[in-house]
C-alpha cells in the first residue's frame, strides 16, 4: 500500500444543503433532500495522509483520537475498500485542518474530500472527479462539492438515485470575494447532522423548507453563470434564512446564531442601503460570510470589523479542487 497526501479547500455554500432522504438505505448512502451550490474557497483546507499502519489510527491537528471522530473516518475507509473492491488493510490516517473544526467553518466538506482522494488512491484505485464526489458525499454531503474548484453544485436525490458534485464555473470563472467575520472560537453545540436530523423529524417549517428550495436553487444557479451578484445574493439571503428558521421553528428550537451573528446581518443590510453590493449567508454556526465584489472588500470588512463580537475577518477568493500533493 502507498502512503498519499491530498488535500482539499473547504467550500461554503451559496444556496443551502439541509436535510436528508429518510429511511436507512437512503441514510446510509447520505442522499441530499435538496440541491445546492457552493464556492470552494483558497486557502483553507485539510491535508490528509493515508499510509499503511499494524491497526486503525487517526491524528488530527497531531492529536490522535478515539471515539465516534475516529470510527467516522474508519468506516469511511471501509467504504472506500468496497467501493474500489479493495482489501481492507489497517490504516493510519494524519490530517491537518486549516478550518476551525466543528465551528461552521464547513471542516468536514475539506476533511471528507481528502480523506476520500487520499485513501482511493492509497488503496490503489483512481476515481473520476464526478465518481470521487460520490464517496466524499458518503462522508459528509459538503465534501462532494470539494472536489472542484470555483464554483459547484451537488443535485437533490430524487427517490434514492445516486447524485454527484460537478463543476458550474472554475476558478478564474467569476473574481468575487467571501469576506468571513468570526464570531466565536468556540465549537458548535449542535453538529449539523445531527441539526439538519432533528428540524426534519420535528421543525414545523420543515415541509416548506423542501417544498420551496428549488427556486433559490434554481435563481442561484443561473444568477452564477451571469455572474449577476444582486440576484445570487438575494437568493443566497432567502436560502440562508429558511434554513435557519427550520432550526427555530424546530421543538425544541435550537439556533446557531449569536448576537453577533445578527448584527452583521443587519450591518450587510444597511451597507446595500448605502449602494455597496454585498450579502451574507450563515451555515451550522454563528460566523457570517459576505459575498460581494472584489473593489469593495474594504468596505465590507471595515463594517464587520465595526460590528461588537466580531474577532477577526478573512478574505477568500474562488479556490482550487482536491489535489494529490
Ligand atoms: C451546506 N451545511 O450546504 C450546508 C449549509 C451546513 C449548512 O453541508 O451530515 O457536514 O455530514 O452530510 O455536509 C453541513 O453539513 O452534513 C452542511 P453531513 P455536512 O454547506
Amino acid at each position: 500500500m502507498k502512503s498519499v497526501t491530498a488535500y482539499a479547500n473547504t467550500n461554503i455554500a451559496f444556496i443551502k444543503y439541509w436535510g436528508k432522504l429518510q429511511g436507512e438505505k437512503n441514510l446510509a448512502r447520505n442522499l441530499p433532500a435538496v440541491g445546492s451550490l457552493s464556492m470552494t474557497l483558497d486557502d483553507i483546507g485539510t491535508t490528509t495522509t493515508v499510509e499503511e499502519n499494524d491497526r486503525d489510527a487517526f491524528m488530527l491537528n497531531g492529536e490522535t483520537l478515539s471515539g465516534e471522530p475516529a470510527d467516522k473516518v474508519f468506516r469511511f475507509i471501509d467504504r472506500v475498500c468496497s467501493e474500489v473492491s479493495a482489501k481492507r488493510a489497517p490504516v493510519r490516517v494524519i490530517s491537518t485542518n486549516s478550518v476551525p473544526t466543528a465551528a461552521g467553518l464547513a471542516s468536514s466538506a475539506s476533511a471528507f474530500c481528502a480523506l476520500a482522494l487520499a485513501a482511493t488512491r492509497a488503496f490503489g484505485a483512481e476515481l473520476s472527479p464526478a465518481a470521487l464526489s460520490g464517496l466524499a458525499r458518503q462522508g459528509s454531503a459538503s465534501a462532494a462539492r470539494s472536489v472542484f474548484g470555483g464554483f459547484a453544485e451537488l443535485p437533490a436525490s430524487v427517490g434514492g438515485e445516486e447524485v454527484l458534485a460537478a463543476q458550474v464555473l472554475d476558478e478564474n470563472g467569476w473574481d468575487v470575494r467571501l469576506v468571513v467575520a468570526k464570531t466565536t472560537t468556540k465549537e458548535k453545540a449542535v453538529h449539523s447532522r445531527q441539526g439538519m436530523q432533528h428540524t426534519a423529524a420535528t421543525s414545523t417549517y420543515y415541509p416548506a423548507w423542501i417544498a420551496d428550495w428549488r427556486r433559490d436553487f434554481d435563481t442561484g444557479r443561473k444568477a452564477l453563470l451571469a455572474r449577476d451578484l444582486t440576484t445570487l445574493g438575494e437568493a443566497m439571503e432567502h436560502s440562508t434564512l429558511a434554513m435557519h428558521a427550520t432550526t427555530l421553528a424546530a421543538r425544541p428550537p435550537f439556533a446557531y446564531w449569536n448576537g453577533a451573528t445578527i448584527d452583521c446581518m443587519h450591518a450587510v443590510w444597511a451597507l446595500r442601503q448605502s449602494g455597496t453590493q454585498a450579502y451574507f449567508t450563515a451555515d451550522a454556526g454563528p460566523h457570517v460570510k459576505v459575498l460581494c465584489a472584489p473593489a469593495d472588500v474594504e468596505k465590507v470588512r471595515a463594517a464587520l470589523t465595526a460590528v461588537p463580537g466580531v474577532l477577526a475577518t478573512l478574505t477568500h477568493k474562488p479556490g482550487t479542487g482536491a489535489r494529490l500533493l
